[in-house]
């Protein structure tokens, strides 16, 4: 059964233009309910540790240096469906091949500077969240 949580967050490039209020609306619009927020920033450390996964990928460096570039705004979500719903409501990781619409289309800059991340599995959202809030934040 798919959970009904996932998690994301407003990257650095969208913080920085000023359009976390803009894409908070979208995300409750499309019927999410918030269930945890903050506004934080990350250390390139701890910018290596979220995204471990991609520790391999060619462009991890660079992406841990934006990642702690400026604060982010971590929130975990709920919606039925929230994990697949969620990643059709930012659209696809190139902007350019984003869906009109789409948080990505109308926000990202560009491939790394793509406004907002989403989980990828119910799996992965429940680490995630657990990555930014105590279990005691998120209710
Ligand atoms: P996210 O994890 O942030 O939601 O993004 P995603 O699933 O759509 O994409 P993923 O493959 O997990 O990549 C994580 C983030 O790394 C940056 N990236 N840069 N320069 C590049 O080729 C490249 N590829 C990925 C993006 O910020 C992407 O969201
Ligand atoms: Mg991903």
């Amino acid at each position: 059964m798919a959970s009904n949580r996932t998690f994301t967050m407003i990257k650095p490039d969208a913080t920085a233009d000023g359009h976390t209020g803009a894409i908070i609306k979208l995300i409750e619009e499309a019927g999410f309910r918030i269930v945890a927020l903050k506004k934080t920033l990350l250390t390139q450390h701890r910018a290596g540790e979220f995204y471990a996964v991609h520790a391999e990928r060619p462009f991890y460096k660079d992406l841990c240096a934006y990642m702690s570039s400026g604060p982010i705004v971590p929130m975990i979500l709920e919606k039925e469906n929230a994990v697949a719903d969620f990643r059709k409501l930012i659209g696809a990781t190139n902007p350019a091949n984003a869906e009109e619409g789409t948080i990505r289309k109308l926000f990202a800059k560009s491939m790394e500077a793509n406004a907002i991340h989403g989980s990828d599995s119910d799996e992965n959202a429940a680490i995630e969240s657990n990555f930014f809030f105590a279990t005691t934040e998120q209710y």
